[in-house]
């Protein structure tokens, strides 16, 4: 049985609505794929079971490259990094978006104290070839390797950079159906179906917002409302609408959030320098800033 080229999964003539489907047997690429790649069309497939895959990453054990971007890292994301057992790397990719006033190396180690991990972090940008060289070094090491991470974390954009080689990447989500063993000289790298957390949104900028939070006004941020005294500052993804507003809503819970902490946030964060109070609509995870001083 041949598998697609693209992403990976078992090609089949049989059922047009089934992942896999080629017309033609002797086709590279699912129909999926080739839709993804000539008219950039979205075919929306089954969601897999994240620990599935992960529990495929522990069986395989190989050196893991993990990675996520700027914006999505989060608690979530950090546990899940924890759970592989082999040796790894956490890989902030996309960093391109992240805005040239913040100090990488700053916040490599406000990561690694935040989320109290010893392991090694590297920023590149996928797409812009910022930064390979020094994971190149790390892939030749090791040898054989895994790509893990979040859907359209960058995955097989960064492998097709490296390698040359030819994996369906895009802006949809779940581009990657299966493990995909790439083998380039004396090294092997899989490629992996990305990780569902959230609705990941394309990445296209980070938007930075300062705002000075009021108790008459409600500030929207994605499905996130507060209200409260202090100022913030918002990093998030351009696509997540901020709006405030009087309305008349209840909310239910109440934080006093710290000199220096990050709210979390689905495709983002909020930044508090001086501690502040809010009301929010739901439940909120605080960590020590990763970009504070
Ligand atoms: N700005 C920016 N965008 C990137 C970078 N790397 C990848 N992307 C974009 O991120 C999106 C997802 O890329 P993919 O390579 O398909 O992501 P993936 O991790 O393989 O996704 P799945 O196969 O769904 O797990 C695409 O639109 C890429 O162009 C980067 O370094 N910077
Ligand atoms: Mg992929």
């Amino acid at each position: 049985m041949s598998k697609c080229l693209g992403c990976g999964i078992t090609l089949q003539d049989k059922d047009p609505n089934l992942v896999g489907y080629t017309p033609k047997l002797d086709n590279k690429y699912c129909m999926r794929c080739f839709k993804t790649i000539h008219y950039n069309e979205e075919m929306k497939v089954e969601i897999q079971n994240n620990q599935n895959i992960i529990n495929k990453i522990n069986k395989l054990n190989l050196f893991t490259i993990f990675i996520t971007d700027f914006l999505s890292l989060n608690k979530d994301v950090i546990d899940i990094f924890k759970s592989i057992k082999s040796s790894k790397i956490l890989v902030i990719n996309k960093c391109d978006l992240i805005p040239s006033n913040l100090n990488l190396e700053h916040i490599k180690e406000n990561i690694q104290n935040s989320y109290n991990i010893n392991n090694d972090i590297l920023f590149i940008s996928a797409k812009n070839n910022i930064n390979l060289n020094n994971l190149l070094n790390i892939i030749e090491i090791n040898k054989r390797i895994i790509l893990a991470g979040e859907t359209s974390s960058g995955k097989s954009t960064l492998i097709n950079n490296l390698f040359n080689t030819s994996l369906t990447t895009s802006k949809y989500n779940n581009t990657t159906l299966d493990f995909i063993k790439i083998n380039k000289d004396d090294v092997i790298i899989y490629d992996t179906p990305g990780l569902n957390l959230r609705k990941k949104i394309e990445d296209k900028k980070i938007k930075v917002v300062t705002k000075k939070l009021s108790n008459d006004f409600i500030l929207t941020i994605g499905e996130l409302k507060l209200k409260g005294t202090g100022n913030i500052t918002i990093f998030v993804s351009d696509n997540i609408s901020i709006t405030s507003k009087k309305e008349d809503i209840k909310l239910d819970y109440n934080y006093v959030i710290d000199n220096n902490s990050d709210v979390e946030l689905p495709n983002g964060f909020i930044l508090v320098k001086n501690k502040i109070n809010i009301m929010t609509n739901q439940n909120i995870v605080v960590r020590n800033s990763i970009i504070s001083k």
